[in-house]
């Protein structure tokens, strides 16, 4: 496997684990302040962060290549409000859908097709991934300060199965 792809997947597989690190913190957050079903949306993102981590793993490896894990940068400590934790949200993966477009690029640059075809299914994930960190943006944005209209969403919130 050429060294720079496998570089730049090593890359991903930490951003992934940082993805994972960020959404646990926002989940253990949530739940302090007794947003329970906020706390689970974002328990379950983790959850699938680390298994996005997990596809790439598989895949270095499958290809003979060297995982190397890296130190995994600390989440964000201050995080605000719901609004304010789900626009983050939404930023993060806007930022994580860049870096797996990059990686796209780079694999076509090298001709290295069975990244390209792996990374079809991240580029799919990622309009997903925007997608309902986007609608949970607006659905907080239009319950304002009304806090009953914000523990109906944490309910909502909290029947989420998988995404
Ligand atoms: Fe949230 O998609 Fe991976 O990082």
């Amino acid at each position: 496997m050429n060294k720079t792809i496998e570089a730049a997947l090593n890359q991903q597989i930490n951003a992934e684990l940082h993805s994972a690190y960020t959404y646990l913190a926002m989940s253990a957050h949530f739940a302090e302040k007794d947003f329970d079903g906020f706390s689970t949306w974002m328990r379950m993102q983790a959850q699938e962060e680390l298994a996005h981590a997990m596809k790439l793993y598989d895949y270095v490896l499958e290809r003979g290549g060297h995982v190397a894990l890296e130190t995994v940068a600390a989440p964000a400590k201050k995080l605000g409000t719901p609004l304010k934790i789900f626009e983050t949200a939404l930023a993060h993966e806007k930022k994580i859908t860049g870096m797996i477009h990059d990686l796209y690029e780079l694999a076509r640059k090298n001709k290295d097709y069975a990244t390209e075809n792996q990374l079809n299914w991240f580029v799919t994930e990622q309009v997903e991934e925007e997608d309902s960190a986007g609608r949970a943006v607006e659905q907080l944005k239009r319950a304002g300060d009304n806090m009953s209209a914000l523990l109906m969403l944490d309910q909502q919130f909290g029947a989420r199965s998988s995404e």
